[in-house]
Protein backbone atom coordinates (compact mmCIF):
# COMPACT_ATOMS: atom_id res chain seq x y z
CA UNK A 1 0.00 0.00 0.00
CA UNK A 2 1.26 3.52 -0.87
CA UNK A 3 2.34 5.70 2.05
CA UNK A 4 -0.67 8.22 0.84
CA UNK A 5 -2.98 5.63 0.63
CA UNK A 6 -2.14 4.80 4.32
CA UNK A 7 -1.99 8.27 5.49
CA UNK A 8 -5.42 9.11 4.32
CA UNK A 9 -6.71 6.09 5.70
CA UNK A 10 -5.16 7.58 9.10
CA UNK A 11 -6.40 10.31 8.82
CA UNK A 12 -10.22 9.21 7.88
CA UNK A 13 -10.16 7.11 11.09
CA UNK A 14 -8.70 9.52 13.44
CA UNK A 15 -11.63 11.55 12.38
CA UNK A 16 -14.08 9.33 12.64
CA UNK A 17 -12.61 9.06 16.66
CA UNK A 18 -12.54 12.57 16.73
CA UNK A 19 -16.59 12.41 16.61
CA UNK A 20 -17.76 9.36 17.29
CA UNK A 21 -21.54 8.70 16.84
CA UNK A 22 -23.53 9.45 20.06
CA UNK A 23 -25.24 6.43 20.70
CA UNK A 24 -27.63 5.69 23.76
CA UNK A 25 -27.76 2.50 25.43
CA UNK A 26 -29.63 -0.31 23.70
CA UNK A 27 -31.65 -0.55 26.56
CA UNK A 28 -32.31 3.18 26.89
CA UNK A 29 -36.39 3.50 26.17
CA UNK A 30 -37.79 6.61 23.86
CA UNK A 31 -41.06 7.61 23.97
CA UNK A 32 -43.78 10.66 23.56
CA UNK A 33 -46.26 11.90 24.96
CA UNK A 34 -49.58 13.95 25.37
CA UNK A 35 -52.51 14.79 27.97
CA UNK A 36 -55.87 14.14 28.21
CA UNK A 37 -57.13 17.88 27.96
CA UNK A 38 -55.14 18.36 25.08
CA UNK A 39 -56.15 16.09 22.89
CA UNK A 40 -59.18 13.52 24.28
CA UNK A 41 -62.34 16.56 23.45
CA UNK A 42 -65.49 14.69 23.96
CA UNK A 43 -65.60 17.01 26.96
CA UNK A 44 -69.04 15.84 27.94
CA UNK A 45 -69.46 12.61 26.36
CA UNK A 46 -70.45 9.47 28.00
CA UNK A 47 -70.91 10.54 31.79
CA UNK A 48 -67.68 12.95 31.93
CA UNK A 49 -68.00 15.91 34.42
CA UNK A 50 -66.91 19.09 33.65
CA UNK A 51 -63.07 19.85 34.42
CA UNK A 52 -61.65 23.55 35.43
CA UNK A 53 -60.81 23.82 32.34
CA UNK A 54 -63.86 23.10 30.52
CA UNK A 55 -65.24 25.55 32.64
CA UNK A 56 -62.42 28.26 32.03
CA UNK A 57 -62.11 27.98 28.36
CA UNK A 58 -66.00 28.02 27.76
CA UNK A 59 -65.85 31.09 30.15
CA UNK A 60 -63.26 33.18 28.56
CA UNK A 61 -62.82 32.18 24.98
CA UNK A 62 -61.28 36.04 25.41
CA UNK A 63 -58.15 34.74 27.50
CA UNK A 64 -57.28 31.63 25.35
CA UNK A 65 -54.54 33.28 22.37
CA UNK A 66 -57.03 31.63 19.57
CA UNK A 67 -60.36 31.76 21.34
CA UNK A 68 -60.59 28.27 20.72
CA UNK A 69 -61.56 25.24 23.37
CA UNK A 70 -60.77 21.61 23.62
CA UNK A 71 -64.23 20.26 23.06
CA UNK A 72 -62.79 18.40 20.19
CA UNK A 73 -59.30 19.33 20.25
CA UNK A 74 -57.70 16.24 18.45
CA UNK A 75 -60.45 13.91 18.95
CA UNK A 76 -58.34 11.00 20.52
CA UNK A 77 -61.61 10.00 22.51
CA UNK A 78 -62.45 8.54 19.55
CA UNK A 79 -59.01 8.25 17.81
CA UNK A 80 -57.06 6.78 20.15
CA UNK A 81 -56.15 4.00 17.37
CA UNK A 82 -54.89 6.12 14.87
CA UNK A 83 -52.65 7.68 18.05
CA UNK A 84 -51.42 4.66 18.85
CA UNK A 85 -50.98 3.78 14.91
CA UNK A 86 -48.81 6.54 14.40
CA UNK A 87 -46.73 5.74 17.86
CA UNK A 88 -46.23 2.41 16.36
CA UNK A 89 -44.93 4.22 13.49
CA UNK A 90 -42.35 5.93 14.81
CA UNK A 91 -40.66 2.67 17.27
CA UNK A 92 -41.18 4.46 20.59
CA UNK A 93 -40.85 2.31 23.33
CA UNK A 94 -43.04 3.91 25.22
CA UNK A 95 -46.10 6.54 25.33
CA UNK A 96 -47.15 8.64 27.99
CA UNK A 97 -50.51 9.94 28.13
CA UNK A 98 -52.96 10.96 31.35
CA UNK A 99 -56.20 9.94 32.33
CA UNK A 100 -59.04 12.55 33.12
CA UNK A 101 -60.22 12.59 36.65
CA UNK A 102 -63.67 14.01 35.82
CA UNK A 103 -63.71 11.17 33.23
CA UNK A 104 -63.37 8.64 35.85
CA UNK A 105 -65.03 10.56 39.14
CA UNK A 106 -67.28 12.58 37.27
CA UNK A 107 -68.24 14.32 40.47
CA UNK A 108 -64.26 13.86 41.61
CA UNK A 109 -65.72 11.57 44.45
CA UNK A 110 -65.87 7.73 44.70
CA UNK A 111 -69.05 8.03 44.88
CA UNK A 112 -69.91 7.16 41.32
CA UNK A 113 -67.43 5.49 39.14
CA UNK A 114 -67.87 6.20 35.51
CA UNK A 115 -67.56 2.86 33.45
CA UNK A 116 -67.85 3.83 30.20
CA UNK A 117 -64.31 6.19 31.46
CA UNK A 118 -63.11 3.54 32.93
CA UNK A 119 -63.38 1.37 29.41
CA UNK A 120 -61.83 4.49 27.31
CA UNK A 121 -58.31 4.13 29.06
CA UNK A 122 -58.66 0.35 29.53
CA UNK A 123 -59.12 0.28 24.93
CA UNK A 124 -56.08 2.95 25.00
CA UNK A 125 -54.02 0.76 27.52
CA UNK A 126 -55.13 -2.38 25.55
CA UNK A 127 -54.30 -0.81 22.08
CA UNK A 128 -50.59 0.01 23.52
CA UNK A 129 -50.13 -3.21 24.68
CA UNK A 130 -51.15 -4.96 21.51
CA UNK A 131 -48.93 -2.97 19.55
CA UNK A 132 -45.74 -3.73 22.38
CA UNK A 133 -45.77 0.18 23.42
CA UNK A 134 -45.14 0.71 27.37
CA UNK A 135 -47.92 2.48 28.81
CA UNK A 136 -47.08 5.39 31.24
CA UNK A 137 -49.78 7.16 32.67
CA UNK A 138 -49.42 10.29 34.38
CA UNK A 139 -52.57 10.67 36.96
CA UNK A 140 -53.29 14.47 36.84
CA UNK A 141 -52.18 16.71 34.18
CA UNK A 142 -54.09 19.59 35.03
CA UNK A 143 -57.75 18.98 34.46
CA UNK A 144 -59.62 18.95 37.92
CA UNK A 145 -63.13 17.90 38.48
CA UNK A 146 -65.09 21.28 38.41
CA UNK A 147 -66.64 20.26 41.38
CA UNK A 148 -63.84 19.89 43.42
CA UNK A 149 -62.74 23.08 42.24
CA UNK A 150 -66.11 24.57 43.94
CA UNK A 151 -64.92 23.21 46.76
CA UNK A 152 -61.61 25.36 46.76
CA UNK A 153 -59.93 22.59 44.65
CA UNK A 154 -55.97 22.34 45.10
CA UNK A 155 -56.21 25.16 48.24
CA UNK A 156 -58.24 23.06 50.25
CA UNK A 157 -56.66 20.74 52.41
CA UNK A 158 -59.17 17.50 51.99
CA UNK A 159 -58.44 17.60 48.40
CA UNK A 160 -55.28 15.32 49.64
CA UNK A 161 -58.14 12.51 50.54
CA UNK A 162 -59.74 12.57 47.65
CA UNK A 163 -56.62 12.58 45.34
CA UNK A 164 -55.97 9.60 47.64
CA UNK A 165 -59.40 7.93 46.80
CA UNK A 166 -59.23 8.55 42.81
CA UNK A 167 -55.16 7.06 43.27
CA UNK A 168 -56.52 3.92 44.65
CA UNK A 169 -59.05 3.49 42.02
CA UNK A 170 -56.54 4.19 39.10
CA UNK A 171 -54.20 1.30 40.80
CA UNK A 172 -57.29 -0.73 41.22
CA UNK A 173 -58.57 -1.10 37.55
CA UNK A 174 -54.86 -0.46 35.87
CA UNK A 175 -52.49 -1.52 38.28
CA UNK A 176 -51.86 -5.06 36.63
CA UNK A 177 -51.56 -3.64 33.12
CA UNK A 178 -49.62 -0.49 33.69
CA UNK A 179 -45.77 0.32 35.39
CA UNK A 180 -44.89 3.18 35.48
CA UNK A 181 -46.81 6.05 37.43
CA UNK A 182 -46.73 9.50 37.66
CA UNK A 183 -48.65 11.19 40.02
CA UNK A 184 -48.52 15.26 39.08
CA UNK A 185 -47.59 16.98 36.04
CA UNK A 186 -45.83 20.02 36.57
CA UNK A 187 -47.30 21.44 39.97
CA UNK A 188 -45.26 24.43 39.79
CA UNK A 189 -47.34 25.19 36.54
CA UNK A 190 -50.61 24.40 37.94
CA UNK A 191 -50.13 26.05 41.01
CA UNK A 192 -48.24 29.00 39.92
CA UNK A 193 -50.10 30.00 36.93
CA UNK A 194 -53.26 28.37 37.74
CA UNK A 195 -53.42 29.53 41.76
CA UNK A 196 -51.57 32.44 41.19
CA UNK A 197 -52.34 33.62 37.38
CA UNK A 198 -54.04 33.22 34.28
CA UNK A 199 -54.41 29.43 34.08
CA UNK A 200 -57.75 27.45 34.64
CA UNK A 201 -58.98 28.48 37.75
CA UNK A 202 -57.74 31.56 37.08
CA UNK A 203 -57.47 32.40 40.66
CA UNK A 204 -54.79 35.10 40.30
CA UNK A 205 -54.01 34.81 44.14
CA UNK A 206 -50.08 34.81 44.08
CA UNK A 207 -48.18 34.40 46.94
CA UNK A 208 -51.41 32.65 48.40
CA UNK A 209 -53.20 30.23 46.64
CA UNK A 210 -49.88 29.22 44.22
CA UNK A 211 -48.64 28.03 47.93
CA UNK A 212 -51.45 26.32 49.52
CA UNK A 213 -51.84 24.30 45.93
CA UNK A 214 -48.26 23.69 46.64
CA UNK A 215 -48.56 22.70 49.96
CA UNK A 216 -51.91 20.35 49.48
CA UNK A 217 -50.25 18.65 45.89
CA UNK A 218 -47.13 17.57 48.19
CA UNK A 219 -49.53 15.90 50.91
CA UNK A 220 -51.55 14.50 47.93
CA UNK A 221 -48.33 13.02 46.66
CA UNK A 222 -46.30 11.69 49.25
CA UNK A 223 -50.08 10.30 50.68
CA UNK A 224 -50.49 8.27 47.23
CA UNK A 225 -46.88 6.99 47.20
CA UNK A 226 -47.59 5.54 50.86
CA UNK A 227 -51.00 4.30 50.10
CA UNK A 228 -49.00 2.71 47.29
CA UNK A 229 -46.61 1.54 49.24
CA UNK A 230 -49.23 -0.13 51.82
CA UNK A 231 -52.29 -1.33 49.69
CA UNK A 232 -50.08 -2.16 45.98
CA UNK A 233 -46.62 -3.19 46.75
CA UNK A 234 -47.29 -6.65 45.31
CA UNK A 235 -47.75 -4.99 41.64
CA UNK A 236 -44.02 -4.38 41.43
CA UNK A 237 -45.58 -0.79 39.71
CA UNK A 238 -43.02 2.45 40.09
CA UNK A 239 -44.34 5.72 40.90
CA UNK A 240 -42.82 8.77 40.44
CA UNK A 241 -44.05 13.02 40.25
CA UNK A 242 -42.95 14.70 37.17
CA UNK A 243 -41.26 18.24 37.58
CA UNK A 244 -40.25 20.93 35.53
CA UNK A 245 -37.30 22.79 35.52
CA UNK A 246 -35.91 25.26 32.98
CA UNK A 247 -32.10 25.86 33.44
CA UNK A 248 -31.76 28.73 35.61
CA UNK A 249 -28.38 30.55 34.60
CA UNK A 250 -26.90 33.58 36.22
CA UNK A 251 -27.04 36.65 33.95
CA UNK A 252 -23.51 37.49 35.08
CA UNK A 253 -20.58 35.98 36.69
CA UNK A 254 -21.11 38.06 40.05
CA UNK A 255 -21.59 36.60 43.15
CA UNK A 256 -25.00 38.23 43.73
CA UNK A 257 -26.32 36.81 40.02
CA UNK A 258 -25.09 33.55 41.14
CA UNK A 259 -27.06 33.45 44.36
CA UNK A 260 -30.15 34.92 42.52
CA UNK A 261 -30.36 32.03 40.01
CA UNK A 262 -29.66 29.71 42.94
CA UNK A 263 -32.58 31.08 45.00
CA UNK A 264 -34.73 30.79 41.33
CA UNK A 265 -34.12 27.09 40.89
CA UNK A 266 -35.03 26.75 44.51
CA UNK A 267 -38.28 28.58 43.92
CA UNK A 268 -39.32 27.02 40.92
CA UNK A 269 -37.48 23.93 41.49
CA UNK A 270 -37.06 23.34 44.96
CA UNK A 271 -40.28 23.94 45.97
CA UNK A 272 -41.39 20.36 45.11
CA UNK A 273 -38.55 18.72 44.71
CA UNK A 274 -36.61 19.43 48.38
CA UNK A 275 -39.67 18.10 49.97
CA UNK A 276 -39.76 14.92 48.16
CA UNK A 277 -36.21 14.34 46.89
CA UNK A 278 -33.68 15.91 49.68
CA UNK A 279 -32.25 14.11 52.61
CA UNK A 280 -33.67 16.81 55.27
CA UNK A 281 -37.03 16.97 53.76
CA UNK A 282 -39.26 19.88 53.60
CA UNK A 283 -38.82 23.07 51.34
CA UNK A 284 -35.89 24.64 50.61
CA UNK A 285 -34.54 26.89 53.20
CA UNK A 286 -34.30 30.22 51.11
CA UNK A 287 -37.55 29.50 50.41
CA UNK A 288 -38.72 29.69 53.81
CA UNK A 289 -36.81 32.35 55.26
CA UNK A 290 -37.62 34.53 52.29
CA UNK A 291 -41.71 33.86 52.37
CA UNK A 292 -41.62 34.68 56.36
CA UNK A 293 -39.80 37.25 56.22
CA UNK A 294 -41.95 38.78 54.02
CA UNK A 295 -44.87 38.04 55.11
CA UNK A 296 -43.56 39.28 58.79
CA UNK A 297 -42.79 42.81 57.05
CA UNK A 298 -46.61 42.61 55.03
CA UNK A 299 -47.80 42.57 58.22
CA UNK A 300 -49.35 39.23 58.37
CA UNK A 301 -49.91 36.90 61.72
CA UNK A 302 -48.66 34.11 60.29
CA UNK A 303 -46.26 32.96 57.15
CA UNK A 304 -48.02 32.78 53.80
CA UNK A 305 -46.04 29.42 53.19
CA UNK A 306 -48.09 27.22 55.16
CA UNK A 307 -45.82 24.31 57.48
CA UNK A 308 -45.74 20.77 57.64
CA UNK A 309 -46.09 18.54 60.81
CA UNK A 310 -42.55 16.92 61.05
CA UNK A 311 -44.64 13.41 60.12
CA UNK A 312 -46.04 14.82 56.76
CA UNK A 313 -41.92 15.58 56.12
CA UNK A 314 -41.24 12.14 56.15
CA UNK A 315 -44.10 11.02 54.90
CA UNK A 316 -43.23 13.22 52.02
CA UNK A 317 -39.70 12.90 51.96
CA UNK A 318 -38.48 10.00 49.27
CA UNK A 319 -42.06 9.27 48.26
CA UNK A 320 -40.63 8.56 44.75
CA UNK A 321 -39.20 5.74 42.76
CA UNK A 322 -38.21 7.62 40.37
CA UNK A 323 -38.51 11.53 38.87
CA UNK A 324 -40.01 12.79 35.97
CA UNK A 325 -38.10 15.54 34.51
CA UNK A 326 -39.68 18.70 32.07
CA UNK A 327 -37.37 20.26 30.26
CA UNK A 328 -37.55 22.93 27.57
CA UNK A 329 -35.79 26.15 27.76
CA UNK A 330 -33.59 28.38 29.50
CA UNK A 331 -33.25 31.85 31.52
CA UNK A 332 -31.17 34.34 33.08
CA UNK A 333 -31.13 35.23 36.62
CA UNK A 334 -29.47 38.57 37.69
CA UNK A 335 -30.05 39.94 41.56
CA UNK A 336 -33.54 41.81 42.18
CA UNK A 337 -33.90 45.55 44.04
CA UNK A 338 -34.00 43.81 47.10
CA UNK A 339 -37.58 45.99 47.56
CA UNK A 340 -40.89 43.82 48.68
CA UNK A 341 -44.41 45.15 47.36
CA UNK A 342 -47.00 45.43 49.62
CA UNK A 343 -48.75 42.79 47.35
CA UNK A 344 -47.28 39.67 48.06
CA UNK A 345 -46.41 37.32 45.06
CA UNK A 346 -44.35 34.15 44.43
CA UNK A 347 -42.10 36.73 41.95
CA UNK A 348 -41.78 38.92 45.04
CA UNK A 349 -41.20 36.72 47.39
CA UNK A 350 -38.28 34.49 45.02
CA UNK A 351 -37.45 38.38 44.60
CA UNK A 352 -34.56 38.01 41.51
CA UNK A 353 -34.64 39.28 38.15
CA UNK A 354 -35.82 36.55 34.91
CA UNK A 355 -34.96 37.39 31.38
CA UNK A 356 -33.88 35.36 28.01
CA UNK A 357 -31.46 36.14 25.78
CA UNK A 358 -32.53 38.61 22.43
CA UNK A 359 -29.53 36.51 20.70
CA UNK A 360 -30.96 32.84 21.13
CA UNK A 361 -33.05 31.45 18.82
CA UNK A 362 -37.02 32.08 19.01
CA UNK A 363 -39.59 29.35 18.29
CA UNK A 364 -42.90 29.75 17.84
CA UNK A 365 -43.67 30.63 21.24
CA UNK A 366 -43.87 33.34 23.76
CA UNK A 367 -41.36 31.25 26.29
CA UNK A 368 -39.66 29.13 24.97
CA UNK A 369 -35.72 29.70 22.90
CA UNK A 370 -33.57 26.77 21.95
CA UNK A 371 -31.00 26.55 24.34
CA UNK A 372 -29.61 23.00 24.26
CA UNK A 373 -26.33 23.82 26.58
CA UNK A 374 -29.05 24.17 29.23
CA UNK A 375 -30.22 20.84 29.08
CA UNK A 376 -26.89 19.51 30.53
CA UNK A 377 -26.54 22.25 33.44
CA UNK A 378 -29.96 21.17 34.62
CA UNK A 379 -29.47 17.81 34.37
CA UNK A 380 -25.80 18.41 36.17
CA UNK A 381 -27.63 20.71 39.11
CA UNK A 382 -29.99 17.92 39.43
CA UNK A 383 -27.33 14.89 39.75
CA UNK A 384 -25.49 17.33 42.37
CA UNK A 385 -28.04 18.76 44.36
CA UNK A 386 -30.35 15.37 45.04
CA UNK A 387 -27.62 12.53 45.10
CA UNK A 388 -28.02 11.86 41.72
CA UNK A 389 -31.51 10.36 41.32
CA UNK A 390 -32.78 8.36 39.05
CA UNK A 391 -35.13 10.35 36.35
CA UNK A 392 -36.88 9.97 32.74
CA UNK A 393 -37.08 13.17 30.92
CA UNK A 394 -40.69 12.94 30.46
CA UNK A 395 -40.68 15.99 28.25
CA UNK A 396 -39.11 18.19 25.92
CA UNK A 397 -40.20 19.28 22.98
CA UNK A 398 -40.42 22.78 20.74
CA UNK A 399 -42.91 24.65 18.43
CA UNK A 400 -42.50 25.66 15.36
CA UNK A 401 -45.35 26.54 12.19
CA UNK A 402 -46.99 24.43 10.12
CA UNK A 403 -45.30 22.50 8.04
CA UNK A 404 -44.26 19.06 6.90
CA UNK A 405 -40.52 20.48 6.38
CA UNK A 406 -39.83 20.67 10.11
CA UNK A 407 -36.12 21.13 9.75
CA UNK A 408 -36.28 23.65 12.80
CA UNK A 409 -37.79 20.79 14.89
CA UNK A 410 -34.91 18.27 14.18
CA UNK A 411 -32.23 20.70 14.67
CA UNK A 412 -34.19 20.97 18.09
CA UNK A 413 -34.06 17.66 19.14
CA UNK A 414 -30.89 16.89 17.76
CA UNK A 415 -29.28 19.80 19.60
CA UNK A 416 -30.83 18.66 22.88
CA UNK A 417 -30.01 14.72 22.34
CA UNK A 418 -26.27 15.75 22.53
CA UNK A 419 -27.51 17.92 25.04
CA UNK A 420 -28.84 14.86 26.86
CA UNK A 421 -25.88 12.30 26.00
CA UNK A 422 -23.50 14.49 27.64
CA UNK A 423 -25.01 14.51 30.40
CA UNK A 424 -25.59 11.00 30.54
CA UNK A 425 -21.85 9.41 29.23
CA UNK A 426 -19.66 12.51 30.06
CA UNK A 427 -21.03 13.89 33.37
CA UNK A 428 -23.18 10.24 34.80
CA UNK A 429 -26.72 11.83 35.25
CA UNK A 430 -28.87 8.60 36.18
CA UNK A 431 -31.38 9.11 33.10
CA UNK A 432 -33.00 6.36 32.04
CA UNK A 433 -35.46 7.28 29.35
CA UNK A 434 -36.50 10.71 27.31
CA UNK A 435 -39.77 11.84 26.16
CA UNK A 436 -40.65 13.87 23.22
CA UNK A 437 -43.71 16.61 23.55
CA UNK A 438 -45.54 15.56 21.59
CA UNK A 439 -46.86 13.05 19.63
CA UNK A 440 -48.92 15.55 17.71
CA UNK A 441 -49.81 19.06 17.74
CA UNK A 442 -52.69 18.99 20.59
CA UNK A 443 -54.59 22.26 22.19
CA UNK A 444 -51.79 24.57 23.88
CA UNK A 445 -53.38 25.73 27.25
CA UNK A 446 -53.99 29.66 27.14
CA UNK A 447 -52.15 29.05 23.68
CA UNK A 448 -55.28 27.12 21.65
CA UNK A 449 -54.31 25.18 18.54
CA UNK A 450 -51.33 28.18 17.98
CA UNK A 451 -48.73 26.55 19.02
CA UNK A 452 -47.62 23.47 17.43
CA UNK A 453 -45.42 20.72 19.64
CA UNK A 454 -46.24 17.67 17.05
CA UNK A 455 -43.85 14.94 15.34
CA UNK A 456 -47.15 14.68 13.49
CA UNK A 457 -49.28 17.00 12.18
CA UNK A 458 -52.71 17.54 12.78
CA UNK A 459 -54.53 19.07 10.15
CA UNK A 460 -57.42 20.69 12.01
CA UNK A 461 -59.82 22.18 9.10
CA UNK A 462 -59.85 18.26 7.92
CA UNK A 463 -63.31 16.67 8.89
CA UNK A 464 -61.12 13.73 10.53
CA UNK A 465 -58.27 15.82 12.24
CA UNK A 466 -55.67 13.98 9.64
CA UNK A 467 -52.40 13.78 11.53
CA UNK A 468 -49.15 13.64 8.94
CA UNK A 469 -45.94 12.88 9.62
CA UNK A 470 -43.28 15.49 9.95
CA UNK A 471 -39.38 15.52 9.32
CA UNK A 472 -39.08 15.27 12.46
CA UNK A 473 -41.09 12.34 13.14
CA UNK A 474 -38.69 10.73 10.86
CA UNK A 475 -35.51 11.76 12.44
CA UNK A 476 -37.01 10.67 16.11
CA UNK A 477 -38.51 7.62 14.30
CA UNK A 478 -34.74 6.92 13.39
CA UNK A 479 -33.16 7.67 17.04
CA UNK A 480 -36.24 5.68 18.72
CA UNK A 481 -35.11 2.40 16.30
CA UNK A 482 -31.01 2.89 16.53
CA UNK A 483 -30.82 4.52 19.80
CA UNK A 484 -28.05 6.70 17.96
CA UNK A 485 -28.23 10.39 16.80
CA UNK A 486 -27.45 10.01 13.23
CA UNK A 487 -24.78 12.05 11.80
CA UNK A 488 -25.99 12.10 8.31
CA UNK A 489 -29.53 12.91 8.35
CA UNK A 490 -31.00 13.22 4.88
CA UNK A 491 -33.17 16.44 5.92
CA UNK A 492 -34.27 17.73 2.50
CA UNK A 493 -35.08 14.49 1.07
CA UNK A 494 -36.72 12.53 3.14
CA UNK A 495 -40.61 11.43 2.04
CA UNK A 496 -42.23 12.13 5.07
CA UNK A 497 -45.06 10.20 3.97
CA UNK A 498 -43.11 6.74 4.19
C1 LIG B 1 -45.61 21.64 29.60
O1 LIG B 1 -45.58 22.82 30.33
C2 LIG B 1 -46.92 20.94 29.84
O2 LIG B 1 -46.73 19.84 30.69
C3 LIG B 1 -47.61 20.49 28.58
O3 LIG B 1 -48.94 20.18 28.87
C4 LIG B 1 -47.48 21.55 27.53
O4 LIG B 1 -48.22 21.25 26.38
C5 LIG B 1 -46.02 21.67 27.19
O5 LIG B 1 -45.27 21.99 28.31
C6 LIG B 1 -45.72 22.73 26.15
O6 LIG B 1 -45.99 24.00 26.63
O7 LIG B 1 -45.46 32.74 29.39
O8 LIG B 1 -43.24 33.19 30.28
O9 LIG B 1 -45.15 33.03 31.78
C7 LIG B 1 -44.48 23.65 30.09
C8 LIG B 1 -44.30 24.65 31.21
C9 LIG B 1 -45.11 26.61 32.20
C10 LIG B 1 -44.34 26.64 29.95
C11 LIG B 1 -45.66 27.98 32.00
C12 LIG B 1 -44.93 28.00 29.75
C13 LIG B 1 -45.42 30.05 30.82
C14 LIG B 1 -44.22 30.91 30.72
N1 LIG B 1 -45.02 25.88 30.95
N2 LIG B 1 -44.91 28.70 30.99
S1 LIG B 1 -44.55 32.59 30.54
Amino acid sequence: MSMLLIFILCAFIRAHEATPKQCFSNLFPFGVASAAFQTEGAWNVSGKGESIWDRYTHEHPELVFDHNNADVATDSYHKYEDDVKIAKQLGVTFYRFSISWPRILPTGLRNKINEDGLKYYHNVIDALLRENIVPVVTMYHWDLPQSLQDLGGWTNPTIAEYYVDYARVLFENYGHKVNTWLTFNEPLSFCHDGYGGYDAPGSRSSGFEDYLCGHNVLRAHGMTFRMFQREFSHLKASVGITLDLSWLEPATTSADDQEAAETARQFRFGWFSHPILSKEGDYPRVMRESIDRNSKRQGFFRSRLPSFTPEEVDMIKNSYHFLGLNHYTTYLVSKGSGKISTKPSFDDDMGVKISQNPSWPKTNSTWLRVVPWGFRKTLNWVKNSFNNPLLIITENGVPFEAGLQDVKRVNYIEAYLRSLHDAIYKDGCNVFGYTYWSLMDNYEWMRGYSERFGLFEVDYKSSNLTRSARLSAAFYSTVARTKCIPDNFNYYNYDVTK
